[in-house]
C-alpha cells in the first residue's frame, strides 16, 4: 500500500479514535490491515445512493466519500432522488445492479421496504454497505456506518429537560416512521424523558420531511397546549419549521428547541438563538469510512472492516456555538 494511503489511514483512525467517535461497538480495527493493503489494480466503481440528494447532511457525506474515492483511485457512481421515497430508491438500486457496480453504499429510505432490493443486489454478487440509515436485516450487509442515534435522542431529552427546568409540556417533531435513524432518536428521547416525571410529552408529530407541515403542526400544538415549553426536532427540516412557527408567534427562545443536525440553515437558527441546541453528526466522516470499507472489501482486506460502526455525536449550544472544536463539524452545503 502507498505511503500516502498508510498515512491517511492512520490519520483517519487517529481522528476517529481520539475524538471518541466510536461508541461501545467492537474496537474498530478500521486500519488494522492498512500497512498491508495492495494498491487497487483495477478501477472499481462504487454505487453511492444518499438518502436524498437535496440535503446538506448528504452533501457533506458525499464530499467525504468523493475525497476518499480520489485518494483510493476508485470511481463513485452517485445516484439518488430529490425526495425521500423508497419506491424511487429501489429503482435506483436496481439500475445500479444492472450497471454491475462493484459494491453499493446506500442510506436506505426505509428499514423494511429496502430489504428486498438490497437482497437482490447481494444475490447478484454486489456487496452492500449502509451509511446513516440501515435496514432491519443487517446480516446481508458488509458493514453499517451511522451516528449514535439512540444516544443522540437521549442527549436531546437531557438537554431539553435542563432547559425547561425539568417540568412542563414538550412535543416531538419526527419525519416518517420506518427511517431507522429518526426512529432511534425518538426511541432514545422517550426512554430518557421518563426520568423526569414532571415533564409531559403532549404530542409526537410526523412531517414527512416537509418544513411547512412542521410549522403547521407546531401552531396546532401551541393551540392545544398553550403552556408548551419545549420541542425536540429530529432533523433540520423539522427544526426550521418549528423555529419559524415559534418566531411567528413571538415565542422564540420561550419555547425551547433542541434539534438534530447542523445544516447551514439550522446553524443560522442556532446563532440567532431561535434554536437553542443542535445535535451534530459527522456525515463527512461517514462518507469517508463507507468508501474506505468498500475499498477494503474489494481489495480483500475484510478483517479491517468493523461490521457496526457507531460514531459519537457532538452537542452545539449557546455556550459553545462559536468554538472551533464545534464549528468544524457544521455541515457544508
Ligand atoms: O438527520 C439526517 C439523517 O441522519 C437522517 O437519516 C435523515 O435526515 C437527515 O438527512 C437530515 O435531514
Amino acid at each position: 500500500m502507498s505511503t500516502l494511503r498508510r498515512k491517511w489511514s492512520a490519520a483517519l483512525a487517529t481522528v476517529a479514535l481520539a475524538a471518541g467517535m466510536f461508541s461501545a461497538v467492537a474496537s474498530p480495527n478500521v486500519f488494522a490491515a492498512a500497512a498491508h493493503r495492495a494498491p487497487a489494480h483495477k478501477k472499481w466503481t462504487i454505487g453511492f445512493v444518499p438518502g436524498i440528494t437535496t440535503d446538506a447532511f448528504y452533501i457533506s457525506m458525499l464530499q467525504g466519500a468523493r475525497a476518499e474515492a480520489a485518494k483510493l483511485g476508485v470511481n463513485l457512481d452517485v445516484q439518488g432522488a430529490a425526495q425521500w421515497n423508497y419506491v424511487m430508491q429501489a429503482q435506483i438500486v436496481n439500475d445500479l445492479v444492472t450497471k454491475k457496480v462493484n459494491l453499493l453504499v446506500i442510506a436506505p429510505n426505509d428499514a423494511n421496504a429496502m430489504i428486498p432490493p438490497l437482497k437482490s443486489a447481494v444475490k447478484a454478487g454486489i456487496p452492500v454497505i449502509t451509511v446513516d440509515t440501515t435496514i432491519n436485516d443487517p446480516g446481508i450487509l458488509v458493514s453499517r456506518i451511522t451516528s449514535n442515534n439512540v444516544q443522540g435522542g437521549a442527549l436531546a431529552a437531557q438537554t431539553l429537560a435542563k432547559m425547561i427546568g425539568y417540568s412542563g409540556d414538550v412535543a416531538l417533531m419526527n419525519v416518517t416512521p420506518g427511517i431507522s435513524t429518526t426512529d432511534q432518536r425518538q426511541q432514545g428521547f422517550l426512554a430518557e424523558i421518563k426520568k423526569f416525571p414532571k415533564i409531559h410529552v403532549v404530542a409526537v408529530e410526523y412531517t414527512n420531511d416537509q418544513q411547512s407541515t412542521a410549522s403547521n403542526d407546531t401552531e396546532n400544538i401551541l393551540l392545544a397546549h398553550p403552556h408548551l415549553k419545549g420541542v425536540f426536532a429530529m432533523n433540520d427540516v423539522n427544526s426550521g419549521g418549528v423555529a419559524e412557527a415559534l418566531k411567528a408567534k413571538g415565542k422564540s427562545n420561550q419555547v425551547k428547541i433542541v434539534a438534530y443536525d447542523a445544516e447551514p440553515i439550522a446553524v443560522n437558527f442556532l446563532m440567532k438563538n431561535e434554536v437553542q441546541a443542535l445535535i451534530v453528526q459527522k456525515p463527512y466522516m461517514e462518507g469517508q469510512m463507507a468508501v474506505l470499507y468498500a475499498y477494503d472489501y474489494l481489495s480483500g482486506h475484510r478483517k479491517a472492516i468493523v461490521k457496526n460502526v457507531v460514531l459519537a455525536n457532538v452537542m452545539a449550544d449557546q455556550s459553545n456555538k462559536h468554538n472551533p472544536a464545534i464549528t468544524k463539524w457544521y455541515y457544508k452545503s
